[in-house]
């Protein structure tokens, strides 16, 4: 059975790719390492192992990979792109030096990896529909050039070292256990949350601005499928595309108001409009399809329906990072 470390356990995927990861292992094979420690009922310790580190710092990873006799590592730490744009300095630190720290462990340990880029690698001469799985890569965000670069650096690492690492390029994540960490994609889940709450929204992009979208247990279904993956299966070693949904904040605003007939979106773009324009509408991910295939379960209708039906059970935690 691997034992397992997954860097950003606390954000929006981490904390999900751990529960999964916990019912398909044993509990204590799984440890999440995070700049805080993972949240628990007051007076409750935080269930299962934990290590608090900052991926920048080698020695303490090393630390944390003897000590718990890792085999294989989910790396999701990262800056995301509407707070990247913040912390550019930083962004480069987290994203790449730490992504850098984690391969080089890998090497010496022989852990397989798991790292996750994003479709923020495209940028303003990728074709926007049906984006090519080889294609113009020209990020224009501090967080899309950490991407590109570090989809460049495992595929380097893979060639030169034979090290097993695989990655997707998630599309914008929808999610409704933990508030996203400051992306541009986010305000799919602030519309859900305040809809479920019967509040009216006012969103950061324009009604018309077309994103690729995936709800969260399809991504981490494929994230679990690829790693699964026989390796002579896995023709891509910089990063797959992987698509699911694609639709405009207006588009699923009026999905919503289906179901909360009382809900109102009004659009007020921020920065975050100028990274979106920059973004596809939709990926072509035949290659994911093909090599190990991958196939999204959820289409709009029902994502909305779950994620409505969870929010009013009252599973959610709060406004994403860039709200
Ligand atoms: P998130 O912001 O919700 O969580 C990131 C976590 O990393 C946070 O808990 C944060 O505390 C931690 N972290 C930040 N700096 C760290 C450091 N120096 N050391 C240790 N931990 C650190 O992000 P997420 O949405 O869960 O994204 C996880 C990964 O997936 C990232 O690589 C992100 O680029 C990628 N991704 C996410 C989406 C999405 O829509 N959520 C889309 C595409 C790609
Ligand atoms: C963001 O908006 O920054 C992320 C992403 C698509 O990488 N959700």
């Amino acid at each position: 059975m691997p034992r397992i470390l997954v860097t950003g356990a606390n954000g929006q995927i981490g904390s999900e790719l751990v529960a999964t990861l916990r019912e398909r292992y044993d509990h204590n094979q799984v440890v999440r390492l995070d700049l805080q420690p993972p949240s628990a009922p007051d007076g409750e310790a935080p269930d299962g192992p934990f290590a608090v580190a900052d991926v920048r710092d080698r020695e303490t990873l090393a630390d944390i990979v003897a000590r718990y006799d890792i085999d294989v590592v989910y790396h999701l730490a990262s800056l995301l792109s509407a707070s990247g744009e913040q912390h550019p300095d930083r962004t480069w630190d987290v994203n790449v030096n730490g992504l850098k720290n984690v391969l080089d462990l890998a090497r010496e340990h022989d852990l397989r990896v798991f790292w996750p880029s994003s479709i923020a690698v495209f940028g303003p001469s990728t074709p926007r529909e049906n984006t090519p799985q080889q294609t113009v890569l020209d990020p224009t965000t501090i967080y899309g050039v950490t991407k590109r670069s570090g989809e460049l650096l495992c595929r380097y690492y893979h060639r030169r070292y034979d090290l097993d690492v695989r990655s997707v390029r998630y599309p914008g994540l929808i999610s409704y256990k933990t508030a996203p960490g400051g992306g541009t994609t986010d305000y799919a889940v602030d519309m859900f949350a305040r809809a479920a709450a019967g509040e009216d929204y006012t969103c950061f992009l324009e009604r018309d601005t077309c994103l690729p979208m995936m709800y969260m247990p399809d991504a981490i279904r494929a994230t679990l499928d690829l790693m699964t993956a026989d390796p002579g299966e896995i023709t891509v070693r910089d990063s797959y595309n992987v698509g699911a949904l694609s639709f405009a904040p207006h588009e699923l605003a009026a999905t919503i108001r289906r179901r909360v007939p009382t809900f109102s979106c009004s659009y007020d773009p921020d920065e975050r409009q100028q990274i979106a324009n920059k973004w596809p509408c939709s990926v072509d991910d035949t290659a994911a399809r093909t090599d190990w295939g991958w196939a999204p379960e959820y289409d709009l209708e029902a994502m909305t329906d779950d994620m409505l039906d969870h929010l009013r059970t009252g599973e959610w935690e709060g406004e994403s990072a860039g709200a």
